[in-house]
């Protein structure tokens, strides 16, 4: 049976578009969602195609527990057994998060190098500090040379880390030494990036690594190799040359759009063009040029993850999240939706033909059939971003009749970096996770989650999320978020200190003493990164154990559905940190390798996977782990505990 609008999205806006894209007779994913159901086999993780014997179907009976005598009859053509097929399809698919970001932080890496060496004159570099702090903690000659050529040695050597065939990625040394220890107990230290990748795919090919749990545990190095390498270099080089966000505020939602102005989306996740689309729409004389058109000036928005860097760095408005990106298309006030890579739908490409919108690719590496492409060049960015600008305004006298702005916009602050936390915490000469500890430690904050990820359409959008982080707050977990997730908690005003009255009496008071939210937006999805880097600074604070997995700190990704959210879950975990999934689990297929996952990696790593499609009984697996740590850590009798009467039970299963 079809889902009514109402279950598709809890967000007004995105359901007052759909109700327009169905009068209009317009496809989007959620319609696309319901039409077709997802393939079983392939949602277990259950389906080989990696080789031309197959495709290979292992399916578990369905509505009964397996034989013994099944599990063995389960095999591939070449003999696989079900858990080594279940083990490759998740292996591969961490490989291909890994290579997302680690192919994203090599453009900024690349960049960074041009940019030193004088070839990329629309940038510089904008934070010195951070400049010079990486350069030490990489052993990079300070000395009295020009922040130039310090700049030169630091992208050379970051760009190596790509390409390194032997020893270990560098920045595994900021993590805490007793978790380094055990990576390298278990054989899991990356090399390099790209290595990593290349050997994922290597021994999920036909006929190489036929043992799964050796296959999972490879899964966590190369999810490490873009934690701790890929996304790590990508989100320190930006800092150092966009600048290292600190909170600003700014709206969010499809109400930023605007009726008398060319409106422009910026949607994809290198920020490069972006950082320049947004200087060039404020020069006078494109704001002039758009007056010719009959408009009265350019407004720019982000969607997705561009949204979040430019939402943090410039206050650029704050269009929604995934979900949204073909609605944006059906409000007919988009001149131009402007993308470059990741999790831009092809089916933009379809409804920008159903309206005057022109859909502009600009990235070599990730065209569209019927779109058309601009290609960026960094080295003469301004003209690039004026060229593709030129387009947006000369269509905007293409605007059809068919235009409706929804009118929500919510106001949000974002741009809580690792720095910012340790300046608003700790003040500007004695920044430090102090305070943060000490809160943690006599019990006002219980502990932190990392709420990130995707919107899916094979669940209520948004949806997710809001439970979750309104459990967790209301059970006074600290909630940090990048990605999608933060743009939902966003648009429901979660992110503003006035939201402090939705979590309990303990995180209240340390958000009203320190006046921030209780949700805090901390970046894109590569910014999962600065996590870690907060994680390992209440390490070294002292008073919450010698490892990330002591911290009473979790992990979420209630609404997931990219590669690169499994490659997160998965570097979480390797780091010490108890993760649970939402929407859909690939490994259902085979109990062995599930419970690898959900069991046996805590043995190896004190981190593990769990699977809850039900977000508030999701917060509680979490605050039940963060209320073990507290105890081991012999600090749970600083807090009060909550007893659960039957009623409240009661709420909870009816979620
Ligand atoms: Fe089938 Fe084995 Fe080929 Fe996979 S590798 S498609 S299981 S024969
Ligand atoms: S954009 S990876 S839908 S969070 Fe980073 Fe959003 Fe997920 Fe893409």
């Amino acid at each position: 049976m079809l889902r009514k609008d109402e279950a598709k999205s809890v967000d007004p806006a995105t359901l007052s578009m759909l109700e327009k894209a169905t009068r209009e007779g317009i496809s989007t994913a959620f319609e696309r969602a319901e039409q077709m159901s997802p393939c079983p086999i392939g949602a277990d993780g259950t389906c080989c195609a990696f080789c031309a014997m197959g495709p290979c179907r292992v399916p578990l009976p369905r509505g009964r527990e397996e034989t013994a005598k099944e599990n063995k009859r389960r095999r591939g053509v070449c003999g696989a057994t079900v858990e080594t097929i279940a083990a490759r399809n998740f292996v591969r698919k961490i490989a291909a998060g890994t290579a997302s970001h680690g192919d994203h932080g090599r453009v900024m890496a690349k960049l960074f190098l041009d940019i030193a060496k004088g070839k990329a004159p629309a940038y510089k570099i904008k934070d010195e500090q951070k400049l010079l702090q990486l350069a030490l903690d990489l052993g990079v000659t300070i000395g009295d040379r020009s922040n130039e050529e310090i700049a030169v040695d630091l992208g050379e050597l970051l760009c190596k880390e790509f390409g390194k065939q032997e020893g270990e990625l560098l920045l595994l040394k900021r993590a805490p030494l007793k978790r380094q220890e055990l990576w390298r107990k278990w054989g899991i230290a990356p090399r390099g990036i790209d290595i990593e990748v290349v050997e994922s795919m290597h021994r999920t090919n036909m006929g190489t690594d036929q043992d799964y749990k050796d296959l999972l545990n490879f899964g966590a190095k190369v999810a490490l190799a873009d934690g701790w390498g890929g996304s790590m270099i990508g989100t320190e080089i930006q800092d150092i040359i966009f600048g290292t966000p600190a909170p600003i505020l700014n709206q969010i939602n499809l109400g930023v759009l605007k009726e008398d102005e060319v409106n422009i989306i910026l949607h994809g996740h290198e920020p490069q063009l972006a950082e320049t689309m947004a200087v060039v729409c404020q020069d006078p004389k494109m704001i002039d040029y758009a007056k010719t058109k009959g408009a009265n000036g350019i407004n720019l928005a982000g969607m997705c993850c561009t949204a979040n860097e430019m939402l943090m760095r410039h206050g650029v408005p704050n269009a929604g999240n995934f979900l949204q990106q073909e609605l944006a298309i059906v409000t007919g006030a988009l001149e131009a939706m402007v993308v470059d890579v990741q999790c831009i739908m092809q089916g933009l490409a379809d409804t920008a033909s159903c309206y005057h919108t022109k859909l502009i690719t600009t990235d070599a590496r990730g065209k569209i059939q019927d779109a058309t492409h601009m290609q960026f060049d960094e080295h003469n960015a301004y003209e690039s971003a004026k060229a593709i600008i030129r387009v947006a305004i000369d269509n905007y006298v293409n605007r059809g009749e068919k235009v409706r702005i929804p009118t929500q916009k919510a106001d949000m602050i974002a741009g809580f970096s690792h720095e910012t936390i340790n300046y608003l915490l700790g003040g500007m000469f004695r920044a430090s996770y102090r305070p943060l500890n000490d809160n943690i430690i006599n019990g006002r904050i219980r502990g932190v989650a990392g709420v990130v990820g995707c919107n899916n359409p094979r669940t209520t959008h948004d949806a997710g999320n809001l439970a979750m982080v309104r459990e967790l707050i209301k059970n006074d977990v600290l909630v940090l978020q990048t990605g999608c997730l933060a743009m939902a908690s966003g648009k429901a005003g979660l992110m503003v200190p006035e939201a402090a009255e939705f979590a309990g009496d303990g995180l209240r008071s340390v958000c009203e003493a320190v006046g921030i939210p209780p949700v805090l937006h901390v970046g894109a999805c590569i910014d999962n990164s600065r996590l870690l880097i907060a994680a390992t600074a209440m390490v070294k604070d002292g008073g919450l154990g010698d490892d990330l997995s002591d911290l009473p700190v979790v992990g979420a990704a209630p609404e997931w559905m990219s590669e690169k959210a499994l490659a997160i879950g998965q570097y979480f975990v390797a780091s010490g940190v108890f993760t649970v999934f939402g929407t859909t689990w690939p490994t259902t297929g085979s109990k062995e390798v599930s419970e690898f996952l959900f069991k046996e990696m805590e043995q190896m790593y004190g981190g593990m996977w769990a699977f809850e499609p039900n977000p508030v009984k999701a917060a509680h697996l979490m605050i039940e782990r963060i209320d073990q740590n507290r105890k081991a850590l012999g600090i749970d009798t600083a807090r009060e505990r909550v007893l659960y009467d039957m009623e409240m039970r009661r709420e909870l299963e009816a979620v």
